[in-house]
């Protein structure tokens, strides 16, 4: 279908669809063809899907007419349509009909899926491909605010996806296999795809949310397609965790035997409740720590095999060399160590540049320590040499499992016509692990603030999409800046964590007197 829309070898292909089975049939068509599939979470907004397809250079999106989000459903064509006043280069838009809601098609660019699935030859000739050619990109929060398409190629990327799936959860042929995440991040494409696909894995995709129509949905799913290892984030976990046990305790979970989580490190309470009421303390919890970039798990224990601890990664996988790098850029070695983690040699599943540049890959990656990757993450290394990750050290803060870049949320804040200047932190959250706290300087004082306070949320949700949608939002005067203008985070971090009795040295502020005026208007 593809070909005969004129897609070629090198092509890229803008997928914005909901967690249907054509996804997954997207991804594996373009990978044959030889395109390189850049997949968009179908709930991204349309500027978001505007920037990921200008900078692609794709030229055919495929969508659907929409997806279903718990009991609401989500108008993807309408999305694609508006983002598309503003890419004139794309030629194609294919429509999977999903929910049934016929919308406008536009003659010339529009079709229908299940019609062009019909006109398609059903044999294809696979695309024979070089190790380092394109497989797909991928979007990920940078610092500055502008998405970094992340790219991995087609060998290594396959060595390492299926290595790591089959080493880390120990699969044994004929196990079901699911993970819950969205295909839209890189968990969905290295654990939902390529990894158990490539080992031969029965793989569940899931289109639902764990709250609809109750509690107990992934529970039942686990029950109707006797689940054996299943695999889910940190921020789930709380959220099940919340829910009354009768939830759990109505399905029949005996089938589990391995258990998964990663996107953020786990707190203990949930470790311990994932372990005593899903796993029933018999299933090892493999706590995979990686990346986009990294393409696969760096640190993970090994399915019944390595002695794991509730809250860390334990060990890197064989073959994977970390390391614990100080601020001065010196190696910290032995144990009972904490700095910053590096990895030191490369391994076949590791991102190779940002598409169209490179020079911001070396950057990123490669410039703080030079000749090793860094990760941005803090981690320390306890008595035992067991590896666990603090967080970020970085202007990147993990909503619930995803990673967003403060950056990039000012800019969204900054697009209200009354807001003068945003600072955006992240503070511990319950259940999302982090949550979004905006400092927001208005060019007048706002005279209703819990409404101009929607609105902006609303820009948020508009711009880049709901999960960036700030959880508060505080009206200031001014910031705490450097006199070189720099906004002094760690003070504001303090404040949205609640803890203002130590802010650290303030003197090299432009104007200390701020600092007081936000310690008191904190929410
Ligand atoms: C797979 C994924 C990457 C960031 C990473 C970390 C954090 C991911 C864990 C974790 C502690 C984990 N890719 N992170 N897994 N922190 N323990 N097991 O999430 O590119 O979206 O995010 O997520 O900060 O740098 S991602």
């Amino acid at each position: 279908m593809l070909k005969r829309l004129g897609v070629k070898k090198g092509d890229r292909v803008c997928i914005y669809l909901p967690m249907i089975p054509e996804l997954a049939y997207a991804m594996l068509a373009c990978a044959r063809i030889g395109a390189v599939h850049s997949v968009v979470f179908a709930g991204f907004s349309s500027r978001s899907l505007v920037d990921r397809i200008t900078n692609a250079g794709c030229k055919i999106v495929l969508t659907a007419d929409g997806g279903y989000r718990g009991a609401k459903t989500i108008d993807l064509k309408g999305i694609v349509d508006e983002a598309l006043t503003e890419c004139p280069d794309v030629e194609k838009v294919v429509v999977v009909n999903h929910i049934g809601s016929e919308p406008p098609m536009i003659y010339g660019r529009d079709l229908s899926w299940q019609s062009e699935f019909e006109k398609a030859n059903t044999t294809c000739e696979a695309e024979e491909m070089d190790a380092e050619d394109l497989l797909f990109i991928l979007y990920t929060s940078g610092s500055t605010g502008r998405p970094k398409g992340m790219v991995h190629t087609i060998g290594g990327y396959m060595v390492y996806t299926d290595y790591s799936f089959r080493t880390a959860f120990q699969y044994k042929e004929g196990q079901v296999y699911w993970c819950t995440a969205d295909i839209g991040w890189i968990t969905g494409h290295s654990y939902i795809i390529y990894g158990p696909l490539s080992a031969g894995a029965t793989t569940i995709m899931f289109e639902g949310v764990p709250s609809w129509p109750d509690w107990s949905r992934f529970w039942q799913v686990v029950e109707r397609h006797k689940v054996n290892i299943f695999y889910t984030a940190p921020t789930a976990i709380r959220a099940l965790e919340k829910a009354p046990l009768s939830f759990v305790d109505n399905s029949d979970l005996s089938t589990l035997q391995v258990l998964g989580t990663v996107g953020e490190p786990i707190n203990e309470e949930a470790w311990h409740w994932y372990d005593k009421h899903i796993g029933k303390g018999r299933c090892p919890i493999v706590d995979t720590y990686w990346q986009t970039e990294t393409g696969g798990f760096m640190l993970s224990p090994i399915a019944n095999v390595t002695k794991t601890k509730p809250g860390f990664a334990t060990f890197p996988l064989p073959g994977i060399q970390p390391v614990i790098m100080n601020e001065g850029g010196l190696e910290v070695t032995g144990n009972k160590v904490e700095g910053r983690l590096a990895i030191q040699f490369p391994w076949p599943s590791m991102a190779r540049t940002i598409y169209g540049d490179h020079q911001r890959f070396k950057d990123t990656y490669f410039s703080t320590f030079p000749g090793k990757y860094f990760t941005g993450d803090g981690c320390k290394r306890d008595e035992e040499g067991y590896y666990r990750i603090t967080g970020r050290v970085d202007d990147i803060i993990i909503v619930s499992g995803h990673n967003l870049g403060t950056a990039e949320i000012e800019s969204a804040i900054d697009e209200h016509s009354a807001v003068c200047e945003t600072a955006v932190v992240g503070y511990p959250h319950d259940v999302k692990g982090q949550g979004v706290y905006a400092f927001v300087i208005c060019y007048d004082k706002p005279r209703e603030e819990d409404h101009l306070r929607g609105e902006i949320i609303e820009t948020v949700a508009k711009i880049i999409g709901p999960i960036a949608k700030p959880d508060k939002i505080q009206f200031v005067s001014g910031l705490p800046k450097t006199r070189s203008g720099k906004i002094m985070r760690r003070i504001l971090r303090k404040i949205a964590e609640g803890d203002t009795s130590n802010l650290g040295d303030v003197s090299t502020l432009l104007d200390p007197t701020v600092v007081d005026e936000i310690k008191e208007g904190a929410l």
